[in-house]
């Protein structure tokens, strides 16, 4: 049988004795190798593994390698931070996890350069986790309590992807780079033209494009929605190896010729140019030279899309001898303290101090809205990958998402030009060997005897309810489309710092972008009442952020009626015990109003139904609405159970 990637991943880390090849959108069972976690999600995902191994004799995690990494919330204004940190070093030392603390770098960047292992599986609780698939494993963005349910030992539940591959001609011309194909796939397929599918990519185009770019590609495949992006392992893969010192991590790892793809695409390099993402949406993309001469406020430059050395040294090179514009404001957030040493070793870390740029410590900083909000209606240009409305802290700031060398080009002239203008190509050569190691923290060796350490901000994990049969909902708010989780439960300093505080986080679902509806729901859920959202296409699309999820369970919201939902927002919605449910016909989207009730009786035997039918009756109007659902058995039976904690506790007693 001739397999492409995916497939040979897959099949390889099939749980149980048959081995088959699953069907598009089949569920199956797969071995996890590697977890990470990052501190904004990971407080949450450690809490329920200490919950899930409370009973346990042996509490030790069971996958290979699990990486805790410390880069969103690193500003420490008040405790809440610190506490949490420490939590995280202490839980990590305890149950077998690497630490890496806050100033390492930003976690994608660092799992690439040390630990991301072709034909492996990766579990992540970030989004952008496929950053690592760059290097031919299988890296998956999932909700909290997946990665605490791998870490426990249990496999991962993955919905068989359809495989596209993308196939790459020809070379990218200068100052056109790899942020710009990602860009122009964005343009092509939309935010959610990448739902339940992995695109792979082969082509001698391929062949041309570094480990880095390559890593910027599938890093930004998230914003296509797709489950994860892969490239091959092969020569180009081998030099970062060794690179980076990892040759024994280093293996060949290539589609079957003649393997099958469920669809293929082929993309010819040389004919993309530089593009941006306008506001507020990374497939809002245009050609630069539409949006030339636009005025500059801002420009940020790194995030785990564009943060690696070669992005640095080309940053850095435009600048020798340059002065940035006195009327922009650019930070610089190098991806990993190996980005920067690299840097100084080349002797460039002067050409971005001289020229005015501020260098910022590598973490995510300004993209997770840890500082440099812009200036009030700003236009603020950044090498990141999202650009949803006030997620850079500024409402009215408009954020545009482009490549490191428009940035640049952006940087040096204060406003809007082709990057080509920036006049001679630099060379760009990337020392033969990285020397520096990072500041890693092994877990000591009698791990049993560390006592981790709860802050008074670290609030016990809320309980949910099983299932009751009948559902009294109000429909609490109707939704456009393309919701994001950074509109559902935003990021920022002021509200990132509690995320191990349900009931505290839970006050912010929606604040900025519908501030008054917190207040309303809160008077709905005092009265006892449950409520419904309905919602457009690609509900949730964006973060991986559960607390999106949980708070949406916290405050009473039962189920969700989507037109669409994102992967990993419907995955957490399902694990918190809230219903995701699609309209049968979009129609109805129209059909029902905000404040309305709704019934769905005997809501268990609907779930349980072969046609996959529920009905809601529109009380008042004695309507029926029929909507679908889309849940393998397991889902359904951890919505009964009132979420998937209380689903494997329950298993687990039952062994
Ligand atoms: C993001 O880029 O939105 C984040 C912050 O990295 C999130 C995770 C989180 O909300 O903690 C993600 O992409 O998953
Ligand atoms: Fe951090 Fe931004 Fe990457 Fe999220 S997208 S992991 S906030 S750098």
């Amino acid at each position: 049988m001739k397999l492409n990637l995916i497939e040979k991943i897959v099949l390889s880390h099939l749980v149980g004795k048959k081995k088959f090849l699953p069907e598009p959108l089949e569920p199956v069972k797969i071995k996890v190798d590697q977890t990470l976690t990052q501190d904004a999600t990971g407080t949450m995902a450690y809490l329920q593994y200490e919950n899930i191994v409370e009973d346990r004799k042996d509490k030790k995690v069971k996958v290979s390698l699990a990486v805790s990494y410390v880069d969103h919330n690193t500003l420490q204004p008040t405790f809440e931070n610190s506490d949490d940190h420490r939590y995280l070093q202490t839980v990590a030392a305890k149950y077998g996890i690497i630490f890496s603390p806050a100033g390492n770098g930003i976690c994608h960047q660092l799992h690439l350069e040390n630990f991301a292992k072709p034909k492996q599986v990766l579990l992540g609780s970030d989004s952008h986790t496929p950053t690592s698939s760059s290097v031919g494993m299988l890296a998956i963005g999932v909700g909290g309590l997946e990665v605490a349910c791998a870490l426990a030992g249990e496999p991962f539940t993955l919905k068989m992807p359809y495989v596209v591959n993308i196939i790459l001609r020809n070379k990218l011309k200068e100052y056109v780079s790899a942020k710009d194909v990602i860009l122009f796939l964005l343009k092509k397929f939309s935010v959610k033209g990448g739902i339940n599918k992995v695109f792979e990519y082969t082509g001698d185009g391929i062949k041309t494009l570094s480990v880095y770019d390559r890593s910027t590609i599938t890093n930004m495949g998230t914003e296509l929605g797709l489950t994860s992006s892969i490239f091959p392992s092969d020569e180009v893969t081998k030099k970062f190896f060794k690179f980076q010192n990892r040759l024994k991590d280093f293996v060949y790892f290539y589609p079957d010729e003649g393997c099958k793809y469920d669809e293929t695409y082929e993309i010819d390099l040389l004919e993309i140019e530089p593009l941006v993402a306008c506001p507020h949406s990374p497939d809002n993309v245009v050609n630069v030279d539409e949006v030339e001469g636009l005025e500059v406020n801002q420009v940020c430059i790194g995030s785990c899309t564009n943060s690696s050395i070669k992005d640095m040294i080309f940053f850095a090179k435009m600048l020798e001898n340059k002065k940035i514009n006195p009327n922009v404001s650019v930070v610089v957030y190098p991806g990993s303290k190996q980005v920067i040493l690299l840097l100084e070793k080349l002797g460039l870390l002067e050409n971005i101090y001289k020229s005015g740029a501020r260098l910022m410590e590598p973490v995510c900083g300004a993209c997770i809205g840890q500082g440099q909000a812009p200036q009030s209606g700003g236009v603020s240009v950044r090498t990141f990958n999202r650009n949803f409305e006030g997620r850079s802290g500024t409402k009215d700031a408009k954020v545009y998402l482009t490549s490191v060398e428009v940035a640049t080009a952006c940087a040096i002239y204060g406003k809007f030009v082709n990057p080509k203008k920036l006049g001679k190509y630099p060379k760009i050569q990337i020392p033969k060997r990285n020397i520096f190691k990072p500041n890693f923290i092994y877990p000591p060796k009698n791990s049993q005897n560390v006592e981790v350490f709860f802050g008074p901000n670290i609030k016990p994990l809320p309980k949910f309810e099983p299932l009751e049969d009948n559902l009294i909902l109000y429909v609490a708010k109707k939704f456009p489309d393309n919701i994001s989780t950074d509109d559902i439960l935003p990021a920022g300093t002021k509200i990132l710092s509690l995320r191990s505080n349900i009931p505290a986080i839970s006050e912010y679902m929606f604040y900025n972008k519908y501030p008054d509806l917190i207040s309303n729901i809160k008077i709905l859920k005092s009265e006892g009442k449950n409520l419904v959202f309905i919602a457009g296409q690609n509900y949730g699309q964006g973060s991986s952020r559960e607390h999106a999820a949980i708070v949406q369970r916290f405050n009473n919201i039962r189920v969700v009626v989507a037109k669409s939902f994102a992967r990993i927002h419907k995955n957490n919605l399902i694990n918190f015990g809230v219903i995701p449910l699609e309209f049968l016909d979009e129609k109805d989207y129209d059909e029902v109003l905000e404040g309305e009730e709704i019934v769905v009786e005997k809501i268990k035997s609907q779930l349980k139904s072969k046609d996959k039918i529920v009905d809601l009756k529109l009380t008042k109007r004695s309507k029926i609405i029929k909507v679908k659902f889309s849940l393998t058995d397991e889902e359904v039976e951890i919505l009964f159970a009132g979420g998937k904690l209380n689903f494997v506790k329950q298993r687990y007693s039952n062994l």
